[in-house]
């Protein structure tokens, strides 16, 4: 039967989307810069579907019946515009590239206006599920044009993760929607990682729990409302022995938490959008701070501060008020990824339909999740709803683990354990549901040494005063 669909990049993610697209019964056309990984790609996966090899891009494209839809699986940034120069010569009108890495957003406006102009097609799709995901599926996220995505749908809704029957694909909307969405995916992925990181840290250090015992305590959340991939597969992590030694193997494993980008970005991002995203912010500043190992050992030897302390007091209750302050940081962490993704659609005139986004989220991406059908339900109840946190089910949620939240905040604090996504997440919490804060000094401030002027609360008006006789 005809080619329609070729893919380009064979790392792993393009290996597995191809063998999942070819699975699906979907004949794909495949190519990569380096002609020898297409040869060892057919020779180990040829058999698994109707595949096309092809050795160079002429080829490549050549393999394909019009109305083709290539997917590009590169490295994001500069190789993304090489390849789309390179296929662009021999493409018809009508056709479609699909960009399937992580891409910045604003790459990916910038080829939309271009492609399209020139009568292609262009779609910015996140995908989300790492290898694994990309394999069995993976949640995919496509941006830019409806009639672009019509073009792919019946492939990505068959090659993605299903949940419920319903597939986690959607459109999320135009130009770089996507790409946006699958950051902030990221970031909130990196917030997620990092409060099971502080919830562990608390448990290790502050109360004594050894890695069977760690194993056990994610193994029973992820039984109830923290129920997700990522508490599933740390639970796993701690059962890990090391093969070279008869220790752990978590254990073993250097504290330099490494970074591609995507969690920078969906900061910069919030920052530009004037929109506190502070548990995703707060856990990119961590794993730049874990970076200087070499400063923090030397400063471990000449910084004071309470060390070696532990928990006192019921340690089952200890354990619980880590899980309530887990969860609740968690939703706050959504809520701010939530509140940034309305502010990006207003700003960039996207039409995002959160509700949607939500429920592909559920499967095959990292931050899956039981709570992403919480998410789901409250904006279809409230699709205007200004602050996830304002949802019923999660105001009763925060409400119920905020005193086991504050515990442990005071706990952390008074033993010396850092915790950075819980606590900005509960000052955000406190700063919110505050209806005065101290900004009437900070305007006072502004006012007094810049004359930026201040409104009153009493009256109309942009006011100077001269605050020193
Ligand atoms: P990489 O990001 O490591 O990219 C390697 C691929 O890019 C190879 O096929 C390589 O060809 C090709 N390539 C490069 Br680099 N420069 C090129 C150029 N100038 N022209 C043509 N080809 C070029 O692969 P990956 O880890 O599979 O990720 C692919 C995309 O998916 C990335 O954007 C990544 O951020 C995203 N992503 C990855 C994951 C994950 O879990 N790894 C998850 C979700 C999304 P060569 O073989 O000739 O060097």
């Amino acid at each position: 039967s005809e080619t329609h669909f070729g893919l380009t990049g064979l790392a792993v993610m393009g290996q597995n989307l191809a063998r999942n697209v070819a699975h699906k019964g979907f004949p794909i056309a495949v190519h990569n810069r380096t002609t020898e990984k297409t040869e060892t790609f057919l020779a180990e996966h040829g058999s698994e579907g109707q595949f096309t090899g092809s050795t160079s891009v002429e080829e490549f494209v050549n393999a394909l019946t019009p109305p083709r839809a290539i997917m590009i699986m590169v490295k994001a940034g500069k190789p993304v515009d090489d390849v789309i120069a390179e296929i662009k010569p021999f493409l018809a009108k009508g056709d479609l590239l699909i960009d399937g890495g992580n891409s910045l957003f604003t790459d990916t406006e910038r080829r939309v206006k271009e492609l399209e102009a020139e009568g292609l097609r262009f779609l910015g799709t996140g995908v989300s599920g790492g290898e694994e995901g990309a394999l069995n599926g993976p949640s995919i996220m496509p941006g830019g044009s409806q009639e672009a995505y019509a073009i792919v749908e019946p492939i990505f809704t068959k090659i993605s993760a299903q949940v419920n029957g319903e597939p986690c694909c959607t459109f999320i909307g135009a130009g770089g929607a996507g790409h946006y969405v699958k950051m902030v995916h990221n970031g909130i992925e990196y917030a997620d990682m990092q409060l099971i990181a502080e919830a562990y840290d608390l448990l290790k250090n502050g109360l004594g729990l050894t890695n069977e015992e760690l194993h056990e305590v994610f193994t029973q959340w992820n039984a109830g409302d923290l129920d997700s991939f990522l508490i599933e597969i740390t639970a796993q992590i701690f059962a890990r022995k090391d093969d070279d030694s008869d220790g752990y193997l978590v254990d073993k494993v250097l504290d330099k938490a490494a970074q591609k980008g995507t969690g920078k970005w969906t900061s910069q991002s919030s920052l530009d959008l004037g929109i506190p995203v502070t548990a995703i912010t707060e856990a990119v500043f961590a794993r730049c701070l874990s970076s200087f190992k070499d400063q923090r050992v030397a400063a471990s030897k000449i910084l004071p501060g309470p060390t070696g302390g532990k928990i006192e007091g019921d340690r089952q209750q200890f354990i619980d008020d880590v899980r309530d302050a887990l969860y609740a940081s968690k939703v706050v962490a959504y809520a701010q990824g939530f509140d940034q993704m309305i502010a990006a659609a207003k700003e960039h005139g996207w039409t995002l339909n959160l509700g949607a986004i939500a429920t592909i989220w559920r499967g095959g991406c990292i931050i899956r999740a039981r709570f992403l059908d919480r998410i789901k339900e409250a904006y279809d109840a409230q699709p205007d709803l200004a602050n996830l946190l304002l949802a019923p089910y999660f105001t009763e949620a925060v409400g119920n683990g905020q005193t086991g939240w504050r515990r442990v905040i005071s706990e952390a604090a008074r033993l010396g354990i850092p915790v950075p996504a819980f606590s900005s997440s509960l000052a955000y919490y406190d700063g919110y549901r505050r209806a005065n804060l101290p900004a009437n000094l900070i305007q006072a401030q502004r006012d007094l040494f810049g004359a930026h002027t201040y409104e009153r609360t009493d009256k109309p008006g942009n006011f100077h005063s001269q605050w020193v006789e």
